[in-house]
This record gives C-alpha cells, structure tokens and sequence, in this order.
C-alpha cells in the first residue's frame, strides 16, 4: 500500500479532483502537489483540502532536477501520480515549444530522479496520465482506439504527449521502471478552465456573448465526467498492472454542434430565458489547423479487469457542471478578467 505519493499538476483540473478523491477515499497517505501554477494552475480548486495535515502544495516545475530530487529526498515516496502538462490544443498550435518542454522534458526529468531515488523498484508505481489523442483521428464510425491502436499524433500537444508516453514505456522496458500508464477521453465537469470547449460555452453564453464552433461542428468526441476519471485513476493506481496501459472514456461519442445544442437548452432553463435563446450566439468559425474528425475510446480492458465503468449519464454530468460554473461566480470572474481576454482576442480574433 502506497504511503507517499508526488501528484504533479494537482492545482489544475484533473489533477486537482485527482488529489481531492485519494484524500477522500485513502486519507492515511501522504499526498505532495507539485504544480508550477500557470495560467491554467489554481489554489482555488483545492480549497477544501488546503489544510488537510496529509497534504502539501509545493509551487514548481517538473523541469526543475534539484527541486524534484530535494522532494524525493524529503518526502521518500514510493508513487508518483504525473498529471503535470501543458494540455490545450489550440495553445499547441500557438506555442508547440512549452509543450515539449513541460511534456516531454518535464516528464524524462521526472522519470530520471524516480529511476535514481528507487534503487529498488519493488512497491514503487510511476504512473503517467495520457490522453486518447495520441492515437490519432478516426474517420469510419464503426473504429475505436484500443490500447493496442498504433500511435499517431497529429497536433503539436498530441506530438508532445506521445512522445511522454513513448519515454514511459521506454524506461520500463530498458531499466524497469515500475510504469503504469492511461490514456483517457475528453473530461468536463467542474474546475476545467475555460479555455475548453464547455466551460468556455458556459461563459459566452451566460455573458450572450458568441459560441464559436470550429468548422461545421461534426467533430466528434467522447466526453467523461471527470470524478470518473478520479476514480479510474484511483482503481488503476491500485489494482493496474505494472508496464500495462488502460484506455479510460466514457461511452459518449458527442457531435460538438449537438453537444453545444444541448448545452444551449440547459443554460436557457437555468437562466430562465425562453426556450432557444441561447443556440442563437452559435457562431460557425474558421476550423482549427490539423482538427481530428473523431475520438472514440474502448475502454473494455479497464472495465472487465479492474471492474471499473462510468457513473454520470452525460445529462446529469453536464447539469452539474453548468450549475457549478452558476455557483462560483468568482472562480470563473477571476479567470476571465486576467489574462485570458488576451488569449481569447489573440485566439478568435481572425476566426
Ligand atoms: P490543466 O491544463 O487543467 O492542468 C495542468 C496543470 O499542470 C496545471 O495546474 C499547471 O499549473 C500544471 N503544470 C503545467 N506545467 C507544469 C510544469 N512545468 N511543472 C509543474 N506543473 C505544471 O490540464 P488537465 O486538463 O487537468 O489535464 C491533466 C492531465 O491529464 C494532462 O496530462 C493531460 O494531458 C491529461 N488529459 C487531459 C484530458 C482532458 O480532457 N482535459 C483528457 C485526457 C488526458
Ligand atoms: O472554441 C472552441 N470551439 C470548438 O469548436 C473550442 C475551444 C473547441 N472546439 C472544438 C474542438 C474539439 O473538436 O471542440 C472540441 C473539444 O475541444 P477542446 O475542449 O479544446 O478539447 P480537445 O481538443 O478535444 O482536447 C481535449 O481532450 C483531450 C483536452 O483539451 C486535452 O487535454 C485532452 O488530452
């Protein structure tokens, strides 16, 4: 049983539903943050747990050898949980440098000082958080990603993100590293900065301002509610097997145009607007360079070894999430106010 776990990138959104589920659901353990605290980090979302006496924020990069190696020193932990990452596509095709940096170096440092701290590998995980993009686009309906699925990234954070994966393998199979790995569908839900595509729904419509959908809106994916994505992490950090890798989604393959349809409806009850008042701000934008048509995930390995299935209909998830953004006003302000009206013109403004 793990004591001492590195949970990296637990300030941002995953990460940090991740950090809240394990100081539930195995208070004894002693959890450590560590997160550099970008625009996408944020205190806030751990609140609730700030002062547990089993829990420790440390603001830093992953990047950072001599810190990353001063934590294993002072903390002996036996698991790492890595979430840390630079994580929005459209910021990839801006930027793609930082997400090499942090992807792809952060992690080989991570993986450098754990391979040098655990001169013996028994009882130790590093388990490494991917996504299903690595796989690629799927054009026929009928196909879905399976562990085994070749990779084939095609945007420059699915690149980085792939590459990660491919150290993590390749330190298991040359020095033994005790690796785990998943790769997981989109998540929404509560704390996802609004960057993405339903938070940043949820703002523009709430303010009436325009819902820009990339090309024709039939890009597809698969949405998960991200407390099942926490608990998929948790079930796997505890029951995986060592150098396997499990596909983690949710059976719920969604058009991005119905899915912002439906979500247009829901804000129009919460809202009391009348009835299709908010599909009207649907504004058809230029497409994103490179856009992958379609991510669908089979997730049967996960579900018939580790007993583990989605819990949230996609209906009530997505209520939950809107009420949540209604309710904390203040999370949401904070963020839109700083230094994200920069972003969003920079973004959309020759959209
Ligand atoms: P996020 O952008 O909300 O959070 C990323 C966190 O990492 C932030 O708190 C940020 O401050 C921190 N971080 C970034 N660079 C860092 C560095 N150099 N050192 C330390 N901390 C750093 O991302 P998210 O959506 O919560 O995704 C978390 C992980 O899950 C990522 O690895 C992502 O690739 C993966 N993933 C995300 C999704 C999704 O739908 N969001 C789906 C599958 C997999
Ligand atoms: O303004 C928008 N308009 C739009 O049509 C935005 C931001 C997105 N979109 C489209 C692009 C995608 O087809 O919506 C879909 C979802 O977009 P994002 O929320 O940016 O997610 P995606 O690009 O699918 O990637 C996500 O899932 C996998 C996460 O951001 C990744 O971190 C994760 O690995």
């Amino acid at each position: 049983m793990a004591k001492s776990i590195l949970i990296t990138g637990g300030a941002g959104f995953i990460g940090s539903h991740v950090v809240k589920f394990f100081i539930k659901n195995q208070p004894s353990v002693n959890i450590v943050n560590l997160d550099k605290l970008t625009y996408a980090g944020n205190l806030q979302n751990l609140v609730e747990v700030e002062n547990n006496k089993n829990y420790t924020f440390v603001k830093g990069d992953i990047c950072d050898e001599n810190l990353v190696e001063n934590l294993f020193e002072k903390y002996n932990f036996d698991s790492v949980i890595h979430l840390a990452a630079e994580s929005h596509v459209d910021r990839s095709i801006l930027n793609p440098m930082e997400f090499i940096t942090t992807n792809v170096v952060g992690t080989v440092t991570l993986l450098n000082v754990a391979k040098k701290f655990w001169s013996d590998f028994s009882d130790k995980l590093f388990y490494h958080i991917s996504t299903d993009e690595v796989y690629g686009s799927l054009e026929n309906e009928t196909d879905f990603f399976t562990e085994t699925t070749s990779y084939d990234p095609r945007s420059p954070y699915s690149a980085a993100k792939a590459s990660s994966d491919h150290f993590v393998r390749a330190y298991h199979n040359t020095f033994g590293l005790p690796v785990v790995i998943s790769n997981c569908s989109n998540n929404y839900g509560p704390n996802q900065f609004p960057e993405k595509l339903i938070p940043l729904a949820i703002n523009n419509i709430k303010k009436n301002n325009p819902i820009p959908v990339y090309g024709k809106g039939e890009n597809i994916r698969d949405w998960l509610f991200v407390v099942d994505h926490a608990r998929a992490i948790f079930d796997i950090f505890h029951k995986g097997v060592v150098g396997q890798t499990y596909n983690i989604g949710g059976d719920n393959e969604w058009k991005n145009i119905d899915l912002i349809k439906l979500l247009c409806k829901i804000m129009d009850e919460k809202l009391n607007r009348p009835k299709n008042t908010s599909e009207k701000l649907i504004t058809f934008v230029t497409d994103r360079a490179g856009h992958d048509m379609r991510y669908a995930i089979d997730s049967s390995k996960l579900k018939s070894e580790l007993n583990w299935k989605p819990s949230v209909y996609f209906e009530e998830g997505l209520e939950k999430t809107v009420d949540w953004y209604l309710n904390n006003e203040p999370w949401l302000e904070n963020i839109v106010n700083g230094n994200y009206k920069n972003y969003y013109q920079d973004l959309y403004k020759n959209r």
